[in-house]
Protein backbone atom coordinates (compact mmCIF):
# COMPACT_ATOMS: atom_id res chain seq x y z
CA UNK A 1 0.00 0.00 0.00
CA UNK A 2 0.94 3.36 -0.61
CA UNK A 3 1.84 5.38 2.26
CA UNK A 4 0.93 9.12 3.27
CA UNK A 5 4.26 10.76 2.49
CA UNK A 6 4.94 8.70 -0.49
CA UNK A 7 1.49 9.83 -2.50
CA UNK A 8 2.27 13.14 -1.03
CA UNK A 9 5.91 13.25 -2.94
CA UNK A 10 4.10 11.78 -6.14
CA UNK A 11 1.32 14.55 -5.90
CA UNK A 12 4.03 17.01 -5.31
CA UNK A 13 5.85 15.67 -8.44
CA UNK A 14 3.28 15.44 -10.90
CA UNK A 15 2.42 19.30 -10.31
CA UNK A 16 6.04 20.18 -10.54
CA UNK A 17 6.63 18.01 -14.09
CA UNK A 18 3.21 19.89 -14.85
CA UNK A 19 4.97 23.41 -14.26
CA UNK A 20 7.17 23.67 -17.41
CA UNK A 21 3.95 23.35 -19.36
CA UNK A 22 2.12 26.00 -17.94
CA UNK A 23 2.29 29.75 -19.70
CA UNK A 24 1.14 33.10 -18.13
CA UNK A 25 -1.96 32.81 -19.76
CA UNK A 26 -4.54 29.92 -19.53
CA UNK A 27 -4.49 27.28 -22.56
CA UNK A 28 -6.70 27.76 -25.45
CA UNK A 29 -8.43 24.64 -24.66
CA UNK A 30 -10.51 24.61 -21.51
CA UNK A 31 -11.79 28.28 -21.36
CA UNK A 32 -14.65 29.25 -19.51
CA UNK A 33 -16.23 32.66 -19.63
CA UNK A 34 -19.42 34.07 -18.22
CA UNK A 35 -21.98 36.83 -19.48
CA UNK A 36 -23.83 38.04 -16.69
CA UNK A 37 -26.69 40.79 -17.88
CA UNK A 38 -28.68 43.06 -15.75
CA UNK A 39 -32.16 42.07 -17.63
CA UNK A 40 -32.04 38.23 -18.84
CA UNK A 41 -35.53 38.42 -20.04
CA UNK A 42 -35.29 41.39 -22.41
CA UNK A 43 -34.30 40.86 -26.10
CA UNK A 44 -31.59 43.12 -25.93
CA UNK A 45 -29.59 41.04 -23.26
CA UNK A 46 -31.19 37.39 -25.08
CA UNK A 47 -29.09 38.39 -28.04
CA UNK A 48 -25.72 39.30 -26.61
CA UNK A 49 -25.55 36.45 -24.66
CA UNK A 50 -26.43 34.11 -27.87
CA UNK A 51 -24.03 36.35 -29.79
CA UNK A 52 -21.37 35.16 -26.99
CA UNK A 53 -22.68 31.45 -26.88
CA UNK A 54 -21.94 31.09 -30.35
CA UNK A 55 -18.71 32.73 -30.91
CA UNK A 56 -17.93 30.61 -27.83
CA UNK A 57 -18.67 27.39 -29.66
CA UNK A 58 -17.19 28.54 -33.03
CA UNK A 59 -13.67 29.32 -31.38
CA UNK A 60 -13.67 26.45 -28.79
CA UNK A 61 -14.66 27.89 -25.69
CA UNK A 62 -17.21 27.80 -23.15
CA UNK A 63 -19.49 30.49 -22.12
CA UNK A 64 -21.86 30.48 -18.99
CA UNK A 65 -25.09 32.34 -19.19
CA UNK A 66 -25.91 33.99 -15.96
CA UNK A 67 -28.57 36.58 -14.63
CA UNK A 68 -27.10 39.20 -12.35
CA UNK A 69 -30.64 41.26 -11.75
CA UNK A 70 -28.88 43.03 -8.50
CA UNK A 71 -25.77 42.93 -6.14
CA UNK A 72 -26.34 39.88 -4.71
CA UNK A 73 -27.44 37.71 -7.60
CA UNK A 74 -24.16 39.12 -9.21
CA UNK A 75 -22.00 37.89 -6.65
CA UNK A 76 -23.67 33.86 -6.27
CA UNK A 77 -23.41 34.09 -10.11
CA UNK A 78 -19.52 34.90 -9.67
CA UNK A 79 -18.74 32.54 -7.45
CA UNK A 80 -20.58 30.47 -9.36
CA UNK A 81 -18.23 31.13 -12.13
CA UNK A 82 -15.41 30.20 -9.79
CA UNK A 83 -16.18 26.75 -8.78
CA UNK A 84 -16.74 26.40 -12.70
CA UNK A 85 -13.26 27.44 -13.30
CA UNK A 86 -13.87 30.27 -15.35
CA UNK A 87 -11.21 32.66 -15.93
CA UNK A 88 -13.23 35.64 -16.16
CA UNK A 89 -17.01 37.74 -17.23
CA UNK A 90 -18.47 40.08 -19.31
CA UNK A 91 -20.93 42.17 -17.35
CA UNK A 92 -23.70 44.29 -18.00
CA UNK A 93 -23.96 45.34 -14.17
CA UNK A 94 -27.94 46.20 -12.34
CA UNK A 95 -25.99 49.07 -10.76
CA UNK A 96 -22.98 50.90 -12.14
CA UNK A 97 -22.40 51.74 -8.36
CA UNK A 98 -21.33 48.20 -7.67
CA UNK A 99 -18.44 47.94 -9.86
CA UNK A 100 -15.74 48.71 -7.04
CA UNK A 101 -17.55 45.47 -5.36
CA UNK A 102 -17.68 43.59 -8.60
CA UNK A 103 -13.80 44.24 -9.54
CA UNK A 104 -12.90 43.23 -5.86
CA UNK A 105 -14.77 39.62 -6.15
CA UNK A 106 -13.03 38.86 -9.64
CA UNK A 107 -9.50 40.17 -8.34
CA UNK A 108 -9.98 37.88 -5.44
CA UNK A 109 -10.35 34.69 -7.70
CA UNK A 110 -8.02 36.07 -10.03
CA UNK A 111 -10.66 36.58 -13.05
CA UNK A 112 -10.64 39.44 -15.65
CA UNK A 113 -13.47 41.05 -16.16
CA UNK A 114 -14.70 43.15 -18.86
CA UNK A 115 -18.08 45.85 -18.72
CA UNK A 116 -20.68 45.84 -21.81
CA UNK A 117 -23.40 48.68 -21.94
CA UNK A 118 -23.53 49.94 -18.71
CA UNK A 119 -19.88 51.15 -17.52
CA UNK A 120 -18.94 51.03 -13.75
CA UNK A 121 -18.11 53.93 -11.61
CA UNK A 122 -16.10 54.15 -9.10
CA UNK A 123 -17.35 55.66 -5.41
CA UNK A 124 -16.45 59.82 -6.98
CA UNK A 125 -18.98 58.59 -9.68
CA UNK A 126 -16.41 59.21 -12.53
CA UNK A 127 -16.08 55.89 -14.67
CA UNK A 128 -13.78 52.87 -14.10
CA UNK A 129 -11.02 53.35 -16.37
CA UNK A 130 -9.24 50.40 -15.71
CA UNK A 131 -12.35 47.71 -16.18
CA UNK A 132 -12.28 47.83 -20.00
CA UNK A 133 -15.73 48.80 -21.79
CA UNK A 134 -17.96 48.31 -24.88
CA UNK A 135 -21.17 50.26 -24.93
CA UNK A 136 -23.40 53.17 -27.54
CA UNK A 137 -21.76 56.32 -28.13
CA UNK A 138 -24.82 57.39 -25.66
CA UNK A 139 -24.75 61.12 -26.77
CA UNK A 140 -24.56 60.84 -31.03
CA UNK A 141 -26.91 57.97 -30.93
CA UNK A 142 -29.33 60.14 -28.54
CA UNK A 143 -28.92 63.20 -30.95
CA UNK A 144 -30.41 60.87 -33.60
CA UNK A 145 -33.26 60.36 -31.74
CA UNK A 146 -33.78 64.17 -30.91
CA UNK A 147 -33.30 65.01 -35.18
CA UNK A 148 -35.90 61.99 -35.79
CA UNK A 149 -38.12 62.85 -33.38
CA UNK A 150 -37.73 66.95 -35.22
CA UNK A 151 -37.89 65.39 -38.49
CA UNK A 152 -41.40 63.63 -37.62
CA UNK A 153 -42.82 67.11 -36.20
CA UNK A 154 -42.12 69.02 -39.01
CA UNK A 155 -43.13 65.98 -41.73
CA UNK A 156 -46.37 66.22 -39.67
CA UNK A 157 -46.55 69.71 -39.76
CA UNK A 158 -47.06 70.11 -36.01
CA UNK A 159 -46.41 73.50 -34.52
CA UNK A 160 -43.40 73.02 -32.64
CA UNK A 161 -44.80 75.01 -29.35
CA UNK A 162 -47.69 73.25 -29.24
CA UNK A 163 -45.64 69.76 -28.79
CA UNK A 164 -45.03 68.77 -25.64
CA UNK A 165 -41.82 65.98 -24.62
CA UNK A 166 -42.08 63.34 -22.59
CA UNK A 167 -38.24 62.21 -21.48
CA UNK A 168 -37.97 59.15 -19.44
CA UNK A 169 -35.00 59.60 -17.62
CA UNK A 170 -33.05 57.48 -15.73
CA UNK A 171 -29.95 59.96 -14.16
CA UNK A 172 -28.64 57.19 -12.27
CA UNK A 173 -27.12 55.41 -15.11
CA UNK A 174 -24.85 57.33 -17.13
CA UNK A 175 -25.00 56.11 -20.33
CA UNK A 176 -28.73 56.52 -19.73
CA UNK A 177 -27.94 60.39 -19.12
CA UNK A 178 -26.10 60.53 -21.96
CA UNK A 179 -28.67 58.99 -24.51
CA UNK A 180 -31.52 61.74 -23.21
CA UNK A 181 -29.29 64.46 -22.84
CA UNK A 182 -27.99 63.79 -26.63
CA UNK A 183 -31.86 63.89 -27.73
CA UNK A 184 -32.87 67.32 -25.56
CA UNK A 185 -30.29 69.09 -27.10
CA UNK A 186 -30.69 67.91 -30.68
CA UNK A 187 -34.65 68.71 -29.96
CA UNK A 188 -33.73 72.29 -28.53
CA UNK A 189 -31.51 73.10 -31.55
CA UNK A 190 -33.92 72.22 -33.98
CA UNK A 191 -36.05 74.72 -32.48
CA UNK A 192 -38.38 72.80 -29.71
CA UNK A 193 -39.59 74.62 -26.58
CA UNK A 194 -37.50 73.41 -23.67
CA UNK A 195 -40.22 74.33 -21.37
CA UNK A 196 -42.37 71.64 -22.76
CA UNK A 197 -40.29 68.93 -22.02
CA UNK A 198 -41.73 67.17 -19.14
CA UNK A 199 -39.70 64.21 -16.73
CA UNK A 200 -40.84 61.26 -16.01
CA UNK A 201 -37.62 59.52 -13.70
CA UNK A 202 -37.96 55.70 -14.36
CA UNK A 203 -36.49 53.47 -11.28
CA UNK A 204 -35.51 51.17 -13.81
CA UNK A 205 -35.00 50.68 -17.56
CA UNK A 206 -37.53 49.12 -18.41
CA UNK A 207 -41.02 48.85 -19.98
CA UNK A 208 -42.97 48.91 -16.67
CA UNK A 209 -41.02 51.21 -14.54
CA UNK A 210 -41.41 53.59 -17.60
CA UNK A 211 -45.21 53.08 -18.20
CA UNK A 212 -45.47 54.04 -13.80
CA UNK A 213 -43.30 57.01 -14.55
CA UNK A 214 -45.07 58.18 -17.80
CA UNK A 215 -48.88 57.84 -16.72
CA UNK A 216 -49.17 60.72 -13.85
CA UNK A 217 -47.19 63.18 -16.58
CA UNK A 218 -49.95 62.90 -19.51
CA UNK A 219 -53.25 63.92 -16.73
CA UNK A 220 -51.19 66.65 -15.55
CA UNK A 221 -50.13 68.23 -18.60
CA UNK A 222 -53.59 68.34 -20.65
CA UNK A 223 -53.19 70.85 -22.01
CA UNK A 224 -51.07 69.13 -24.93
CA UNK A 225 -52.59 67.66 -27.80
CA UNK A 226 -49.35 66.27 -29.26
CA UNK A 227 -46.64 64.35 -27.60
CA UNK A 228 -43.16 62.93 -28.30
CA UNK A 229 -41.40 60.52 -26.02
CA UNK A 230 -38.08 59.34 -25.68
CA UNK A 231 -35.86 57.97 -23.16
CA UNK A 232 -32.86 55.31 -23.03
CA UNK A 233 -34.40 52.49 -24.80
CA UNK A 234 -36.82 51.62 -26.85
CA UNK A 235 -38.53 49.30 -23.69
CA UNK A 236 -38.98 52.22 -21.86
CA UNK A 237 -40.24 54.50 -24.47
CA UNK A 238 -43.13 51.67 -25.25
CA UNK A 239 -43.86 51.77 -21.88
CA UNK A 240 -44.70 55.98 -22.48
CA UNK A 241 -46.54 55.11 -25.48
CA UNK A 242 -48.87 52.70 -23.74
CA UNK A 243 -49.38 55.34 -20.85
CA UNK A 244 -50.28 57.44 -24.19
CA UNK A 245 -52.55 55.24 -25.18
CA UNK A 246 -54.03 54.43 -22.07
CA UNK A 247 -54.71 58.16 -21.58
CA UNK A 248 -56.50 58.02 -24.58
CA UNK A 249 -53.90 59.37 -27.35
CA UNK A 250 -53.75 57.74 -30.97
CA UNK A 251 -50.76 56.91 -33.28
CA UNK A 252 -51.12 60.31 -35.03
CA UNK A 253 -50.60 62.02 -31.54
CA UNK A 254 -47.65 60.55 -31.00
CA UNK A 255 -43.96 60.49 -31.91
CA UNK A 256 -42.31 57.49 -29.92
CA UNK A 257 -38.46 57.24 -30.55
CA UNK A 258 -35.95 54.53 -28.86
CA UNK A 259 -32.92 52.65 -29.34
CA UNK A 260 -31.51 49.20 -29.52
CA UNK A 261 -33.50 47.84 -32.01
CA UNK A 262 -34.29 44.47 -30.31
CA UNK A 263 -37.26 41.72 -30.75
CA UNK A 264 -39.17 44.36 -28.06
CA UNK A 265 -39.68 46.94 -31.23
CA UNK A 266 -39.41 44.23 -34.17
CA UNK A 267 -43.04 43.41 -32.08
CA UNK A 268 -44.53 46.85 -31.87
CA UNK A 269 -43.16 46.99 -36.30
CA UNK A 270 -45.31 43.99 -36.81
CA UNK A 271 -48.83 44.81 -35.44
CA UNK A 272 -50.79 45.70 -38.27
CA UNK A 273 -51.59 49.13 -37.20
CA UNK A 274 -49.00 52.00 -36.91
CA UNK A 275 -48.57 52.81 -32.78
CA UNK A 276 -46.79 56.17 -31.34
CA UNK A 277 -43.96 53.78 -31.47
CA UNK A 278 -42.54 55.54 -34.85
CA UNK A 279 -38.96 53.70 -34.68
CA UNK A 280 -35.76 53.25 -32.92
CA UNK A 281 -32.16 53.77 -33.35
CA UNK A 282 -30.81 50.22 -33.62
CA UNK A 283 -27.51 49.07 -32.43
CA UNK A 284 -25.96 45.77 -32.90
CA UNK A 285 -26.97 43.54 -29.91
CA UNK A 286 -25.21 40.83 -32.02
CA UNK A 287 -22.04 42.64 -32.59
CA UNK A 288 -21.74 43.91 -28.66
CA UNK A 289 -22.28 40.33 -27.27
CA UNK A 290 -19.64 39.23 -29.72
CA UNK A 291 -16.90 41.51 -29.67
CA UNK A 292 -17.15 41.86 -25.70
CA UNK A 293 -16.94 38.16 -25.46
CA UNK A 294 -13.53 38.04 -28.05
CA UNK A 295 -11.86 40.84 -26.19
CA UNK A 296 -12.28 38.81 -23.07
CA UNK A 297 -11.21 35.76 -24.74
CA UNK A 298 -8.10 37.52 -26.11
CA UNK A 299 -7.23 38.90 -22.65
CA UNK A 300 -7.32 35.48 -21.28
CA UNK A 301 -5.48 33.38 -23.62
CA UNK A 302 -3.04 36.07 -25.09
CA UNK A 303 -2.61 38.61 -22.04
CA UNK A 304 -3.60 41.47 -24.65
CA UNK A 305 -5.81 44.10 -22.60
CA UNK A 306 -9.23 45.16 -24.48
CA UNK A 307 -9.22 49.06 -25.42
CA UNK A 308 -10.77 51.07 -22.64
CA UNK A 309 -13.46 51.94 -24.10
CA UNK A 310 -15.27 51.04 -27.56
CA UNK A 311 -18.02 52.97 -28.81
CA UNK A 312 -20.84 51.81 -31.10
CA UNK A 313 -22.92 53.64 -33.45
CA UNK A 314 -26.56 52.91 -34.66
CA UNK A 315 -28.74 53.45 -37.17
CA UNK A 316 -32.77 54.20 -37.52
CA UNK A 317 -35.02 51.91 -37.71
CA UNK A 318 -38.97 52.13 -38.64
CA UNK A 319 -41.86 50.40 -39.51
CA UNK A 320 -41.13 50.62 -43.30
CA UNK A 321 -37.35 49.46 -42.97
CA UNK A 322 -36.71 47.58 -40.18
CA UNK A 323 -36.52 43.93 -41.79
CA UNK A 324 -34.35 45.51 -43.55
CA UNK A 325 -31.94 47.26 -40.74
CA UNK A 326 -32.37 43.75 -38.35
CA UNK A 327 -30.70 42.24 -41.43
CA UNK A 328 -27.86 44.72 -41.59
CA UNK A 329 -26.54 44.52 -37.97
CA UNK A 330 -26.74 40.64 -38.28
CA UNK A 331 -29.59 40.29 -35.66
C1 LIG B 1 -28.48 49.78 -21.26
C2 LIG B 1 -29.96 49.65 -21.54
C3 LIG B 1 -30.21 48.54 -22.55
C4 LIG B 1 -29.34 48.75 -23.78
C5 LIG B 1 -27.90 48.80 -23.40
C6 LIG B 1 -26.99 49.05 -24.55
O1 LIG B 1 -28.05 48.68 -20.54
O2 LIG B 1 -30.66 49.35 -20.36
O3 LIG B 1 -31.56 48.52 -22.93
O4 LIG B 1 -29.70 49.97 -24.39
O5 LIG B 1 -27.72 49.87 -22.44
Amino acid sequence: MLSLSKLRTLVIGASVACLPLMSAHAAKEDITLGFIVKKPEQAWFINEQRAATELGKKDGFEVVKLSGVDGQEVLSAIDNLHSQGAQGFVICPPDVRLGPVIKRRADQYDMKVVTVDDRFVNSDGDPMKGVPHLGMSGYKIGQQVGNTIAEQIKARGWDMDDVAALRISNYELPTAKERTDGATDALVKAGFNKDNIFDAPQQNTDTSSAFAAASPVFSKQSKFKHWVIYALNEESVLGGVRASEQYGLTADDVIGVGINGSGAAFAEFSREKPTGFYGTIAVSSTMHGRQSALNLYNWVTEGEKPPADTQTTGKLMTRDNWQQVRDELGL
